[in-house]
């Protein structure tokens, strides 16, 4: 891995040294940020994305990479040069078959997004997030109680899947036999956006039973009469979307709705084990859980990069780019630049962490963040309640996927407050 200059393409001999030593030379990258080893230890290469120019030519995919905050927030808060309608990973629908249906709302530009956008708003607004937190708190109250008896576990199966388990897809009004599918399922997702390595071939190989279940649950028959599922089905009886666009929007719901909360709490966990003073302070105030899981999102970012196509030629500070170019957005490395945050690689729960791009921004911006806050600002006060100290008393196992970051195992102990 190193810095290298070379051209976007189709220029001459003369023109690449000429241009390579011209204010306009245009960085080159040759990492891979869809690599196990980049995986392991992604800041390094990171760094380089970030310093090396405002964009840099990633030549093994032939995409362009940002990683500074203020181009990634410019990019995110321009659809119409910067669209999703040819796919937010590698692949342009505009030249390749999707693996599956385009989403309505992640796959697409307004207006046509803004009408299926409009409905899951509905959905997941803040007074469905009250009528929720009653519920939402029990079950995560419930949890803490059991793994009080426990003491040692495992902090992401046990805690940080099992937890979003016991209350997403209830919450949803799905039926309870078949939810093993839904972690798998999203896997897939998540790793689909990614180039056509082992991963994704994998995954997309294996995910038949997966997509199978999947769509069959998105249909109203199959939802409980109340519930988020029923709510977007609700759009469609009213004539306000058609039947098979609701069955496509309670899809996103279940493709977005549960890997990503299980990554954002398995942060939160990760970095309140690693970072005792923050645990501490999060003791002292169990107020601040949703401040201590905003700042998690920032530090880990769960979700790590999403692509855009440029509809046009557009310069990113002084790099010029072309119409029809993937452009890779690294929302990790414009969550941890040294130009926007002080600190950027320490966890502190008192940041102002306003701005972070870990949800996103712009018309895409995570549209089910409330509920993700929820689940997390239950779940963590809880903790802070019931638990005085949290350890790793194992090695943490990393989870491989090429959009998700997070652990497969992080074992623990807990001692009562
Ligand atoms: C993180 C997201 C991710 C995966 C799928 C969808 C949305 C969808 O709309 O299907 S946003």
């Amino acid at each position: 891995m190193g810095v290298v200059s070379a051209p976007a393409d189709g220029f001459a001999l003369a023109d690449r040294v000429c241009s390579a030593a011209s204010r306009n030379a245009q960085p080159a990258l040759d990492i891979d940020p869809f690599s196990i080893e980049y995986f392991e230890d992604p800041y390094p290469a990171q760094e380089l994305v970030r310093e090396s120019g405002s964009a840099v030519w990633l030549p093994r995919y032939s995409v362009w990479a940002v990683g500074r905050y203020e181009h990634v927030h410019t990019i995110l808060n321009d659809w119409q040069t910067f669209c999703s309608s040819r796919g937010v990973g590698l692949s342009d629908f505009a030249q390749e078959k999707p693996w599956r249906p385009p989403s309505l709302v992640l796959e697409t530009d307004p207006p046509e997004h803004d009408r299926a956008r409009a409905v899951l708003a509905r959905v997941l607004s803040p007074v469905v997030m009250k009528s929720l937190r009653t519920q939402f708190a029990s079950a995560a109250e419930r949890l803490v109680e059991r793994l009080l008896d426990l003491r040692g576990f495992d902090a992401i199966a046990d805690l940080a899947q099992a937890f979003p388990l016991s209350v997403f897809p209830d919450a949803v009004g799905m039926r309870a036999d078949g939810r093993e599918h839904l972690l798998p399922y999203a896997s897939v997702v998540f790793n689909a956006f990614g180039p056509d390595n082992e991963l994704r071939r994998q995954a997309i190989a294996r995910s038949a039973p997966h997509v199978a279940w999947v769509a069959e649950q998105c249909r109203k028959e199959n939802l409980a009469p109340v519930g988020l599922g029923a709510q977007i089905h609700a759009a469609a009886d009213a004539g306000e979307i058609s039947r098979p666009e609701a069955e496509t929007l309670v899809r996103s719901l279940l493709s977005a709705g549960l890997d990503t909360t299980v990554n954002g709490i398995g942060a939160a966990l990760y970095c309140l084990a690693r970072f005792p003073r923050a645990w501490e302070l999060l003791r002292a105030n169990p107020m601040l859980a949703r401040a201590a899981f905003e700042e998690a999102i920032r530090f880990e970012s769960p979700v790590q990069t999403f692509f855009r196509t440029t509809t046009r030629v557009v310069t990113i500070g002084d790099i010029e780019i072309g119409e029809g170019q993937k452009v890779l957005m690294f929302l990790g490395a414009a969550n941890r630049d040294p130009r926007r945050w002080p600190n950027p690689h320490v966890y502190d729960i008192t940041r102002v962490t306003s701005g972070h791009v870990g949800f996103g921004s712009g018309v895409h911006m995570c549209v089910g963040q409330l509920l993700a806050r929820l689940e997390a600002e239950v779940l963590l006060a809880a903790l802070a309640q019931r638990i005085k100290s949290i350890s790793i008393i194992g090695m943490p196992k990393r989870a491989f996927n090429n959009t998700l970051r997070g652990l497969d195992a992080l074992p623990v102990m807990i001692d009562p407050a």
